[in-house]
């Protein structure tokens, strides 16, 4: 997928060349890596994570860690792909990583969106939304950021299903949606929820359906400012750092804002680069750079759930 130094973006082979990737890495590290179906898209695509733990059976606590859920921001799926490869081969290595899969295990969902994904890369490069239809209506998708079931339909959503910001017909309309609440609560131990999203250099924590501060605000400021400070260690790149609604704007029925209130207490999202210049179409030459400092940031916030 990230071919010869990561200079290029998958062409699409077939469907979703990054489930063969997800599949190889399994197979390179079958003691901590596996591939798990969590469920299918509107268009029937499979919803595939990758597993990494190191016990045997059991409900180890877990972290989340979710990405392409707005199909346009592929450095999004990048990263998360980069990253999965980052963590099965380092464990053992890096004392770091290696702790934290010794108490917890992590689940990574690269693609949350896969019909949009497809989308992107064959009809309209820059969709955001899934693909569901909207009966009575010509438009399709449902953002699939505004279906969560947190401040469902409120501010920072739209009803009209020609928005961006369509909010969908009622929380977990959308089948991708559901099947990560579905596998999440059935599961019961996660304690860190992290959506990947760009652009804008953000590390953000709940909540962005209101103003209101979090009960937590103050401990996930902190973390949050520890790991934006790892991240610009590698390159210098600046992230700003605050609760969602005031950082970037309100917004309703959120990923984070449904982690957060249903007692994951460790709720980020990481808005990547950049922060403008190129936006959505961020070049394949920065894939690289990118994930290299993400991966800072997230193990500072990892490291913080390990001891906490
Ligand atoms: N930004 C996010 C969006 O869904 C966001 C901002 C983050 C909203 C977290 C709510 C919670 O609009 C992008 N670029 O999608
Ligand atoms: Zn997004």
């Amino acid at each position: 997928f990230l071919k010869s130094q990561g200079l290029e973006y998958s062409v699409t082979i077939g469907d979703l060349q990054i489930y063969h990737e997800m599949d190889s890495i399994a197979g390179d590290f079958p003691d901590l890596a596996s591939r798990v179906k969590i469920g299918h898209s509107f268009e029937n695509r499979s919803m595939y994570v990758l597993k990494f733990g190191t016990a045997e059976g059991g409900r180890r606590p877990a972290v989340w860690l979710n990405a392409g859920i707005h199909s346009r921001e592929w450095i999004s799926v990048a990263t998360a792909i980069w990253t999965a490869r980052k963590i099965a081969s380092d464990y053992g290595k890096d004392p770091t990583i290696t702790s934290i899969l010794e108490k917890m295990d992590i689940f990574l969902l690269p693609v949350a969106n896969p019909d949009g994904y497809v989308y992107t890369q064959t009809q309209n490069r820059l969709w955001r939304k899934t693909r569901s239809i909207n009966p009575g209506s010509r438009c399709v998708g449902t953002d699939p950021n505004r279906n969560w079931n947190a401040s469902f339909a409120g501010e920072g959503a739209s009803d009209n299903p020609c928005s961006e910001i369509y909010h969908g017909p009622h929380a977990n309309s959308e089948v991708e949606v559901k099947s990560v609440v579905d596998f999440i609560q059935e599961h019961g131990n996660f304690k860190c929820f992290i959506d990947l999203h760009s652009y804008s250099q953000l590390l953000m924590y709940p909540y962005g359906y209101t103003v209101k501060k979090a009960p937590d605000a103050d401990e996930l400021d902190k973390v949050a400012r520890r790991a934006a400070k790892a991240l610009a260690s590698l390159s210098g790149t600046t992230y700003q750092v605050g609760p969602t609604c005031t950082t970037v704007y309100p917004a309703s029925g959120s990923s984070v804002d449904w982690a957060y209130d249903n007692g994951i207490k460790y709720a980020f999202t990481f808005e990547l680069r950049d922060t403008g210049h190129y936006g959505f179409l961020l070049p394949a030459n920065q894939i690289i750079p990118t994930a290299e400092e993400t991966w800072l940031g997230l193990k500072t916030i990892m490291e913080h759930v390990r001891d906490n």
